[in-house]
């Protein structure tokens, strides 16, 4: 793949590595700079209308990010209100800011079991899953290719929990196909965009003292190596990095192992929807932000001195907008802490963290 992409505006202060504006309050460290020096594409997930309404937000975006992810403007929900047509304005208007800024996307994401608009399961049920799977990935891809840089081609297909000797997930998607509709969907997307990156994408398997995540480990290893076997066209593993603020970050060799051996079978690692859930942190602003800029460095810290790790990507870059404070909000009635730019879009702690994290590595 090509080299990471510097914007236009970054490439002026690059050579800084810190900026002072009057949306940053105080010099903040120019993540995708410091990262891009590695070799890493920093970026952070958006909403287009957080970046079309918020001229502050923008140019944070604009000064930050190498790549950005829609956050829900390419699941199906959004581009499929009906199985009859496309509505490409949410994904257009995040390709036009992507554009703006002269970074690409990161494409989230071509499957998921969630959301799904309603008439898509009865469809699936119906036997038209395949046709509709081909058909979706077929026209979205191509109409995104040369902005997409890399699909989530498949999000959260392993589920221990649901009893399959292979853990996959029973979704609708694999009761309607069976266990190749991954297959199906990695070639579709393929052959309508051969030069986008092409990767599987899940949570829960960051922590090395979580028993489930650890076997869920072992679970993507064996699907991994099973899809390779087969030459489905799998290039790069997602960690989604949803890290919870009021646990120990254990983050050691069993992350690091888990990363070699992902690496092992020829695949790229992409960390792609980064944040510390601050939920249940008690204490103070301050106290939460260093707890959280502490969960930051020590995942980043065993991540990327495991070896190459191909782009850093947070859900959402300030806590103004952030999905945590309506699914994850905190008892106290407090705002929500877990990015790495505050409500007022200033540099946190979290900010720091990573930029040390990025250059150390
Ligand atoms: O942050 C997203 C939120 O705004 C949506 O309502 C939700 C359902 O579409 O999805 C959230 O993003 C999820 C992502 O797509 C997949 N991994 C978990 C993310 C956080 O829940």
């Amino acid at each position: 793949m090509s080299a990471p992409h510097l914007s236009r505006r970054t490439a002026l202060v690059g050579g800084l590595g810190l900026l002072a504006g009057p949306a940053c309050g105080q010099s903040a460290p120019l993540l995708q700079v410091i990262a891009g020096r590695k070799g890493i594409l920093f970026g952070a997930a958006i909403e287009p209308q957080s970046v079309e309404g918020d001229a502050d937000f923008a140019a944070l975006i604009a000064r930050q990010c190498a790549i950005l992810t829609p956050e829900n403007a390419m699941k199906w929900d959004a581009l499929r209100p009906t199985e009859a047509a496309f509505d490409f304005d949410g994904a257009d208007r995040v390709a036009a800011i992507a554009r703006t800024n002269s970074v690409p996307l990161h494409g989230h994401g071509l499957l998921w079991h969630e959301a799904m608009p309603d008439w898509l399961a009865p469809a699936l049920r119906k036997g038209r899953g395949e046709g509709l799977l081909r058909d979706h990935i077929d026209t979205v891809v191509r109409r995104y290719s040369g902005v997409v840089r890399s699909w989530d081609v498949v999000n959260e297909v392993v589920e221990r929990n649901d009893g399959r000797p292979d853990g996959l997930r029973i979704s609708p998607w694999l009761k309607a196909l069976g266990p190749d509709y991954i297959d199906i969907a990695f070639a579709a997307a393929q052959t309508a965009d051969p030069g986008a990156l092409l990767a599987l994408s899940d949570y829960g398997l960051e922590y090395d003292d979580e028993p489930w995540m650890v076997e869920k480990r072992g679970t993507m290893l064996a699907l991994l190596r099973d899809l390779l076997r087969r030459n489905i066209p799998v290039q790069a593993l997602a960690l989604q990095g949803h890290l919870i603020g009021d646990r120990p970050p254990a983050f050691g060799s069993g992350l690091k192992d888990f990363l070699d051996a992902v690496r092992g079978l020829g695949l790229k690692i992409l960390i792609t929807e980064l944040d510390v859930s601050d939920q249940n942190i008690q204490g103070s602003a301050q106290g939460r932000d260093q707890i959280v800029a502490d969960i930051y460095a020590r995942f980043l810290e065993a991540v990327l001195t495991s070896g190459p790790v191909e782009m850093v990507t947070t859900w959402g870059l300030s806590d103004r907008y952030t999905s945590k404070s309506t699914f994850f909000p905190r008892s106290d009635g407090d705002g929500v802490r877990p990015l790495p730019f505050d409500f007022d879009l200033r540099p946190k702690a979290a900010a720091y963290a990573l930029a040390r994290a990025f250059g150390s590595s």
